[in-house]
């Protein structure tokens, strides 16, 4: 039974974004996690008893600014050396060979794959061929697996790649390749970088991008990890995925539907930070947390935005323990109204039937927009609003929604 552990864009010591800074805010623990999940690599290949490590690409999130980065990487290879395990690794855009002024040799159980042209490597005593090839610039537009070797018979064949593959939203379109491409070459298992999002692209023969080991920002959710390849003497191949990441980042949108008051609007609140608590398996999370829906609430929530947030920061202190931090909530609510508007009756009512009545007339709103000459008159707020009256029409919900807010607001201070 062979056993090898693929991981792809560890981008190590890559600068994280979009913490913003607040007390208590994880600046230095998400700084740090991109090393922990790759010292978590190490120790799950130990632990997991593999062979062989492949790497497709990005170890390097670019040229180290000194070098710590590669000393770090290196010390991590001689744990694997130290337990016989060797590596296979190939550059991809982030850390292109030209890139990088900065690299120590790696430890003789490591085997970086040329950049110039395809390269195999023949592990004999596991039956092993990995073939590849690194980015040698930045940019990549050639097609690479199109000119990797053929299969070689009687040994497990694994292609590593740095590759957008057919597509990749969000991601450079290099080294592209149809999966005919890679099918063509007859191995056993591709290896490929570069997209971070996991995903199994096809299972005869598995062609696999295992998605980056550690989330850098709320574009990166979810469990992040590398994947352990079982190949059986048949050469059947099984992979299980491994969670790797130290810190994780998660989308969690709250609906507000049944809110009626802001202790209903917390209480939801906490109930969904402490379910995303519990689905970090004792990881730290970094939680965007979104309130949405149509909800009683809106208004509320919109004349008192900037409190609100600070106590779903304090919620998520309390549900998680200390260990939910949240990266930024967005409001995304909407009015609710109820199915029948007497429910607004009175001053307010009236406002709202003015408001509406003005949204379905468009001679009376150009009027009333007649009556504020200097919405017109030049500098920064006529050129945000543009030549034309369509702003209009789309800016009144908020105008609604604004002068229920602060109406009602005030009867609540009162
Ligand atoms: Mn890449």
């Amino acid at each position: 039974m062979l056993r090898f552990l693929h991981a792809a864009d560890l981008h190590l010591d890559s600068p994280l974004r979009g913490l913003a800074r607040y007390e208590g805010a994880p600046v230095e623990a998400m700084q740090r996690a991109l090393r922990g999940a790759v010292e978590n690599l190490v120790r799950t290949a130990i632990e997991r008893k593999v062979s062989l490590v492949v790497i497709a690409g990005d170890v390097y999130d670019g040229d180290c600014r000194d070098f710590n980065t590669p000393l770090f990487f290196s010390g991590q290879m001689q744990r694997l050396a130290a337990e016989n395990i060797r590596v296979v690794l190939i550059s991809g855009n982030h850390d292109a060979a030209n890139k990088m002024t900065r690299s120590l040799r790696l430890p003789p159980n490591c085997r970086p794959l040329s950049p110039d042209a395809p390269e195999t490597r023949i592990y004999e005593d596991l039956g092993v061929a990995v073939h590849g090839q690194g980015f040698a610039q930045g940019e990549v537009f050639d097609n690479l697996a199109a000119g990797y070797p053929a299969a070689i018979k009687g040994l497990y064949n694994i292609g590593l790649l740095h590759t957008s593959a057919t597509g990749g939203q969000g991601h450079a379109p290099y080294a592209p390749c149809s999966l005919d491409d890679l099918r063509a070459r007859q191995y056993d298992y591709w290896a490929l970088g570069h997209i971070h999002k996991r995903q199994t692209l096809a299972e005869d023969p598995h062609i696999v991008f295992p998605g980056n080991i550690q989330g850098r920002d709320i574009g990166e959710t979810g469990a992040k990890g590398c994947v352990i390849v079982e190949v059986d003497s048949a050469h059947n191949t099984h992979i299980d995925f491994v969670p790797l990441d130290v810190v994780r980042w998660q989308h969690l949108t709250v609906d507000l539907a049944t809110a009626e008051n802001e202790d209903d609007v917390l209480a939801l609140v906490r109930q969904s930070l402490g379910e995303c608590a519990r689905h970090g398996e004792g990881r730290p999370i970094a939680v965007r947390v979104t309130l949405a829906g149509p909800t009683p609430m809106h208004e509320r929530l919109a004349v008192d935005w900037q409190r609100i947030v600070q106590e779903v920061r304090n919620q998520a202190n309390q549900a998680g323990d200390g260990d939910l931090w949240v990266e930024k909530v967005l409001p995304q609510t909407k009015p609710f109204r109820p199915p029948d508007d007497t429910a607004l009756d009175g001053p307010i009512g009236e406002l709202l039937t003015l408001v509406r009545e003005l949204q379905a007339d468009e001679a009376a709103l150009a009027e009333l927009a007649a009556e504020f000459p200097e919405l017109r008159s030049g500098g920064a707020l006529a050129e945000f609003l543009g030549g034309d009256d369509a702003w209009l029409h789309e800016e009144l919900p908020t105008v609604e929604s604004l002068l229920v807010g602060h109406l009602t607001g005030e009867e609540a201070r009162r």
